[in-house]
């Protein structure tokens, strides 16, 4: 192992907390960087976690009668282009392919940014009748987008992977079921499987997707006050279907345009993860997606050595439904791997040593509080189970409090301004218009709407900036 890497994080998080996130994803084994600028390697400790995330989202979605499918990488320069709407804005990020070996194409090629477009020129194929109705389609696969904002490991890379789901119904209110289904599905997602609580809601009309009717979305607080999308889950209505003449007859065998949902969640989400939870010594995994939950570190001396591995073996036998990994390397002290498995943020240390073995017992470190304590080898499996159920809730609930800690309820612009420049959350009546939101953004330093909680009563207020009345509350923060 390289010397570097024998340190731990030498930043404190709470005090640059960008320093602190590059040196701890490197140290901790999740990335490294290559030649090109923006796509980096998601080593096989990260990938883990994203194969846990697609078990846990593909279960969810099979369970709703979605499929998966794959769609080709490279698009057709005149599919792209059939939604005008859609590409505005984007088409600068489009990545081309316009050879191949020395010979030029007849059609250049994107390297697919978002799939609409190849998926429903295919779609347009498969419906014909109300009887061809819903397809309810997800793909995962690899995106390129050609950002030239500077490239944030997992946050914001060119090369990233998703999955995007692309589903087609008879009716509005088969779509509208969709979305919500899906972002509930994605809130499930990162309340139980990442520990992460999420804003739930619409997007206004300035932040939705441009070529939906309307665009849902969980949000996320990161620790330097900066919110964060996690997922989204578009109403396309039938501007797709529209354009790209996807049909259906009826009952009654009248020619309709099918409604059109689209959703997706991403790599980001891991680095939402790493973000929100590590502390400074390290990454602090929530065990449910944590790719080792325990690892057994054996002190050993040389005259115990035989006795004590032999115990650590059989423990480790115990527990391997917890993903227990043994660390038996004989060229670190404990001390040492002590700090790399912090490093690393497995939930839970066990210690063995011979003193432990002589009194039918080890010693358990809790990585989310450091707490120790002795316990019994015919307790083991039990209290480990019991930890680790302990440590996702109480990583959820301290995200939790601080999200809610992060929130500040006012109808006061000054007041307004004054959270945002806090770096917290303003949660304001707002009318929701495209102009008001940009003059927010101008006179608040920067701040968007992150969403508009669904369900909620009509206030009864003036809109926190331009006093016509307001349509709802909305959170409005700076944000990535
Ligand atoms: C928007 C919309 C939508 C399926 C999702 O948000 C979830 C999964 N797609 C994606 N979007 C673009 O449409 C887009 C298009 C082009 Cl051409 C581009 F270069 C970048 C894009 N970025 C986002």
């Amino acid at each position: 192992m390289a010397k570097k890497d024998e340190k731990g994080v030498t930043v404190k998080k709470d005090e640059n907390f960008s320093e602190w996130y590059t040196q701890t994803i490197q140290k901790a084994e999740l990335m490294e960087y290559t030649q090109v600028s923006g796509c980096m390697v998601i080593r096989p400790y990260a990938y883990e976690m994203w194969e846990k995330a697609q078990e846990f989202f593909n279960k969810e979605i099979k369970k709703t009668g979605v499929k998966n499918a794959y769609f080709p990488l490279l698009i057709p320069e005149n599919l792209l282009n059939r939604e005008k709407e859609h590409v505005k804005g984007f088409s600068p990020e489009v990545a081309w392919v316009t050879h191949g070996g020395n010979s030029k194409l007849a059609e250049r090629l994107a390297i697919r940014p978002t799939s609409e477009t190849i998926m429903y020129d295919t779609y347009k194929k498969w419906v014909r009748s109300y009887n061809d109705l819903p397809i309810l389609i997800n793909q995962w696969c690899n995106i390129i987008r050609w950002e030239f904002k500077h490239p944030v490991p997992f946050l914001r890379t060119r090369e990233f992977l998703w999955q995007e789901g692309h589903t087609v119904h008879a009716t509005e209110k088969e779509m509208n079921k969709e979305v919500k289904t899906i972002l509930n599905i994605y809130t499930k997602l990162f309340e139980k499987l990442y520990a992460i609580p999420v804003l739930k809601g619409i997007k206004s009309e300035k932040e939705k997707f441009a070529g939906a009717n309307y665009t849902t979305s969980v949000e996320m607080f990161f620790p330097d006050g900066k919110a964060i999308q996690g997922a989204t889950s578009h109403g396309l209505g039938q501007n797709f279907s529209k354009s790209f003449e996807i049909t259906f007859l009826d009952e009654n065998e009248k020619k309709q345009y099918p409604w059109q949902t689209s959703w997706g969640f991403s790599t980001r989400s891991l680095g939402i993860l790493f973000g929100i939870h590590g502390d400074n010594k390290g990454l602090v995994l929530p065990p449910k997606i944590a790719p080792i939950k325990i690892v057994i570190v054996p002190i050993i001396f040389e005259n115990t050595k035989d006795k004590v591995l032999k115990k650590a073996r059989e423990l480790k036998k115990t527990l391997n439904r917890f993903s227990t990994e043994l660390d038996e390397r004989d060229n670190y002290s404990p001390g040492w791997k002590f700090h790399q498995w912090e490093m690393k943020g497995v939930p839970l240390r066990i210690e063995l040593g011979p003193r432990d073995l002589e009194n039918k017992q080890v010693m358990i470190a809790r990585r989310d509080t450091g707490a120790k304590e002795a316990v019994k080898f015919k307790d083991v499996k039990k209290r480990a189970k019991e930890l680790l159920d302990e440590i996702q809730t109480n990583l959820f609930l301290k995200a939790k409090k601080q999200l809610d800690d992060s929130i500040v309820k006012t109808d006061d612009f000054d007041a307004m301004k004054s959270v945002i420049n806090a770096k917290k959350i303003a949660f304001v009546p707002w009318c929701g218009g495209v102009e008001c939101e940009d003059w927010i953004k101008d006179k608040s330093g920067g701040a968007k709407s992150l969403n508009i909680p669904l369900g909620q009563k009509k206030p009864n207020k003036k809109c926190v900036y331009c006093d016509k009345k307001a349509k709802h509350y909305a959170y409005f923060a700076k944000s990535y």
